[in-house]
């Protein structure tokens, strides 16, 4: 990972390229993945730009629950209602690979265990 703190996220959140964005608040944004792993593939990020779980502080924790119950809303309004999977991937070994704190809510097909 490099170590960048200006990220492609950032500027979907600033709108300077295009996103399929299918929710905002003053909190957070969600958009569709460009590259989908299921028929519903959308990204929940912080608009504040934290670069990985690691980096999550104390003072994110209600930043924190907020992006959680986004990835629940952004659901309810995709129709996933048989279930889906919320993913954080961290750093090198976890397969980050963009420098900005991100939720893969995916769903619209059985997930298998375990991920690659
Ligand atoms: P990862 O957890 O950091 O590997 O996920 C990054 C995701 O961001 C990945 O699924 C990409 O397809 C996705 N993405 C995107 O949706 N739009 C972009 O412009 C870029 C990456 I760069």
């Amino acid at each position: 990972m490099s170590e960048s703190t200006e990220t492609i996220f950032n500027k979907i959140i600033r709108r300077e390229i295009p996103a399929d964005i299918v929710y905002e608040d003053d909190l957070a944004i969600a958009f569709k993945d460009i590259h989908p792993q299921a028929p519903v593939h959308i990204l929940i990020i912080p608009k504040k730009p934290i670069k990985s779980l690691v980096q999550a502080q104390a003072e994110d924790i209600n930043l924190m629950g907020h992006l959680l119950l986004t990835a629940r809303r952004v659901a309810l309004q995709a129709g996933l209602n048989n279930g889906y999977r919320v993913v954080i991937n961290t750093d090198d070994d976890g397969g980050q690979t963009v420098n900005h704190i991100h939720l893969h809510l995916l769903g619209g097909r059985q997930m298998t265990w375990p991920p690659g």
